[in-house]
C-alpha cells in the first residue's frame, strides 16, 4: 500500500517498500568482506554512484546497465525485496544500497572489510531534489509548500530522517570503517577522475578506453534515457511522471532558483549550528 509510512527508530519509511521485518533484517545482516555497500542520503547522488559501480564491474560494458533495473543489481538493504534477491543473486562482489543512517547500520558493519561509498551532496541542492521528487512519488506524503518542506528538512522529520544525523553518523566513523567518502559535486565537476578514484578503492582498475565507455555511460544524458535507471519502469500510480521526472536536472546549484535570501539566511543558520560538531569541513561550502 502506497499510503502506509513505517516508523523505525523514530524514523519515517515509505511503507509499500519497508517493513518493520525488512527494516530488522537489514541491522542484522551479515555483510560479507567482499560486499560494496552505496550509502546516501536520499537525492545524493544514489543512482549516479549506483550506475558507476555497475560499469566499472562490467569494465566499460553497459549491458547489465541496460537489461536490469538498478534496483535489482544494487538493491536497498532494508526495503523488503533485498532477502529473496540476494538469495537467487550469484554476482560478485554484491553491491548493496542503504540509506540507512550509521547508528542503525554500524553495529552490522562493526569488524566488516565490505568496502563503503558514501555519497553526499550540498544539502541545499538534495533539499530541492527531494522537494520536486516528493511532488511525484505518489509513496511519499504531500510536500506541502516549499517553505514548509525547508522546514521539515532542517527539523529532520521528513522520511529517511535529518541530513544532519545522516552525514555526521557516517563520516564520524569513517575511520573505522572502509569508507570512500565521493561527493556529487566531485562527480560533476570530474566525472573521470572520480570513477578512476572508485575503481581504485574497489581494487578494479580500467584501461582507458573501458574507463572512457564508463565516463560515457554514467553521463546524464545517457542516464536519463536509460529506462534501467531513470526509473520510467515504475508505474504511474507509484511515481506519476505527469508530474516530473526522476533524471531532473541533475545540477549543480539549482537550490538558488527555489531559496529566497531569507530562506538561504535561514538554512545557513541551522546548518552552522548543526554541523558545529562536524568533522568534515563544510561550514563554507553551502
Ligand atoms: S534517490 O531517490 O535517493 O535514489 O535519488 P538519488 O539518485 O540519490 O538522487 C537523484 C538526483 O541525482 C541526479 N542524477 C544525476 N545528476 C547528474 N548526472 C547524473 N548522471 C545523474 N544521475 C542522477 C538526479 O537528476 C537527481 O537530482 P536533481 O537535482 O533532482 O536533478
Amino acid at each position: 500500500r502506497l499510503d502506509v509510512t513505517e516508523v523505525f527508530h523514530g524514523i519515517s519509511y515509505p511503507g509499500h517498500l519497508h517493513t518493520q521485518d525488512s527494516l530488522h533484517h537489514a541491522l542484522k545482516f551479515p555483510f560479507q568482506d567482499t560486499d560494496v555497500l552505496i550509502v546516501s542520503y536520499p537525492k545524493s547522488g544514489t543512482t549516479w554512484m549506483q550506475e558507476i559501480v555497475t560499469l566499472i564491474s562490467s569494465r566499460g560494458d553497459p549491458h547489465l546497465s541496460q537489461s536490469s533495473p538498478n534496483w535489482t543489481r544494487a538493491p536497498w538493504l532494508e526495503q523488503y525485496y533485498c532477502a529473496d534477491l540476494l538469495k537467487s543473486s550469484t554476482s560478485t562482489p554484491r553491491v548493496l544500497t542503504t540509506h540507512l543512517p550509521h547508528d542503525l547500520l554500524g553495529p552490522a558493519l562493526q569488524e566488516s572489510k565490505a568496502r563503503i561509498i558514501y555519497v553526499s551532496r550540498n544539502p541545499k541542492d538534495v533539499l530541492v531534489s527531494f522537494y520536486h521528487f516528493h511532488k511525484m512519488a505518489n509513496f511519499l506524503p504531500d510536500p506541502g509548500s516549499f517553505p514548509e518542506f525547508l522546514h521539515q528538512f532542517l527539523e529532520g522529520t521528513l522520511h529517511f530522517g535529518s541530513w544532519f544525523d545522516h552525514i555526521k553518523g557516517w563520516t564520524s566513523q569513517a575511520a573505522a570503517l572502509n569508507l570512500l567518502h565521493v561527493t556529487y559535486e566531485e562527480m560533476s565537476k570530474d566525472l573521470r577522475g572520480t570513477i578512476n578514484r572508485v575503481s581504485s578503492f574497489l581494487q578494479r582498475p580500467l584501461l582507458e578506453h573501458e574507463l572512457n565507455n564508463c565516463v560515457k555511460h554514467c553521463s546524464f544524458s545517457c542516464m536519463k534515457d536509460n529506462k534501467m535507471i531513470n526509473y520510467s519502469l515504475i508505474p504511474d500510480e507509484i511515481l506519476d511522471h505527469s508530474k516530473g521526472c526522476f533524471m531532473r536536472k541533475g545540477e549543480i546549484g539549482d537550490w538558488k532558483n527555489m531559496f529566497t535570501g531569507e530562506q538561504n539566511r535561514y538554512f545557513d543558520t541551522v546548518f552552522k549550528s548543526k554541523m558545529q560538531d562536524c568533522i568534515l569541513k563544510l561550514v563554507n561550502k553551502v
